[in-house]
């Protein structure tokens, strides 16, 4: 059977471009920097998120990773929120192998982190605690339903940060949809922060990789750390050619996931059983729940769903997250649509 699968958009193919693109990659050892493909995403990369340098790593955990610990040592403490990717799903990587402490804050409903719980988590300079080194910001932030901060906010966040000594890192693992469903250029939510990850194999279609941008010498220090825990790849430019087509082709067309997005939780919102917040989804991301009085719980709806063709992300006991990306067409909406109607009038 073709699903349909919504459950993320980390499960979008490469494209036949990319394909075509992968076959004839010129590459060479990139741990010894000499992969021209690997370079040029690198520089490619950095010049459209407006830094020095970047970093091509096998994935968002790992560039969270390597960024984080490029910048706070072991005991150093760095301040996120209580939903944030790399708190929820990323191993504990950066205790378990950086010794790094994190502080949660909890999200405002639309991800972003407020100042005055930021101030309030800023530790003053006395021994008994860990030095506050940096602020971790998601955008678009997963948990909270694909939501974007704007220009504004991430300026404010930048000075914020920097007033205080402290550095930024965004988990921008969607930042293109952020910029995609303002209107902005990318750059405008980059530029105020001192490192990103972002990520080429979720909504832009690559079949593996992310990118940290940062200073030169910062990503000489994430450089270091992506030896360290194994990320450093020889003929990369295989995976970094579908980086560069994901970079060139497939940003611009992330408006059409959003719209798609907009349009799966309309007709969601008209079947009997589900229940959507209010206003439209920011970007790719739909979260809901079901209805007090529908007697089976999420994962057994996400089974019958399976069985009419439908893969759905299960996100609680009660609640789904539906992910549209280039691989879903309205026709997949529609179906979608479909099985959960009949699923629950069952
Ligand atoms: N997110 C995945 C799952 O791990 C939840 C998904 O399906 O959405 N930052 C953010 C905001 C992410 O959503 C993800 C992946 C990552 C980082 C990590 O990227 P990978 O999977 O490449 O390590």
């Amino acid at each position: 059977m073709n699903f349909i699968d919504l459950r993320s958009d980390t499960v979008t193919q490469p494209t036949p471009e990319m394909r075509q693109a992968m076959a004839q990659a010129p590459v060479g050892d990139d741990v010894y920097g000499e992969d021209p493909t690997v370079n040029r995403l690198q520089e490619l990369a950095a010049s459209m998120t407006g830094k020095e340098a970047g970093l091509f790593v096998p994935s968002g955990t790992m560039g969270n990773l390597s960024a984080i610990l490029a910048h706070c040592g072991r005991g150093d403490e760095v301040i996120m929120g209580a939903q944030a990717h790399t708190f929820l799903y990323e191993g504990g990587g950066i205790s378990a192998l950086g010794g790094v402490h994190s502080h949660q804050v909890q999200e405002q409903p639309d991800g972003s982190l407020a100042f005055e719980d930021l101030t309030a988590a800023i530790r003053p300079d006395d021994a008994h605690q860990p030095p506050t080194r940096l602020i971790e910001i998601e955008n678009t932030h997963n948990r909270c339903g694909g939501t974007y901060q704007t220009p504004e906010y991430m300026r404010r966040l930048g000075e914020f940060a920097h007033e205080r000594g402290i550095l930024v890192h965004l988990d921008g693992a969607r930042i293109f949809n952020a910029a995609v469903a303002q209107g902005v250029d990318v750059k405008e939510l980059t530029g105020p922060v001192d490192s990103l990850t972002f990520c080429l194999s979720k909504g832009l279609s690559a079949p593996v990789g992310s990118v940290v941008c940062g200073t030169r010498e910062f990503v000489r220090r994430a450089h270091r750390i992506r030896k360290q825990v194994g990320g450093g790849m020889r003929q990369a430019g295989i995976l970094a050619a579908a980086g560069i087509v994901a970079l060139e082709k497939m940003v611009s067309r992330l408006g059409e996931d959003h719209a798609r997005a907009r349009k799966l939780a309309a007709g969601l919102r008209e079947v009997r059983g589900l229940r959507l917040g209010e206003g439209h989804p920011a970007t790719n991301m739909v979260f809901f729940d079901l209805a007090e009085e529908v007697p089976m719980s999420a994962k057994d709806v996400a089974e019958k769903m399976k069985a009419r063709g439908v893969l759905v992300g299960v996100t609680g006991a009660r609640r789904f997250r539906l992910v549209t990306h280039c691989w879903i067409d309205d026709a997949g909406v529609e179906q979608a649509v479909a099985a959960f109607r009949d699923v629950l009038a069952a």
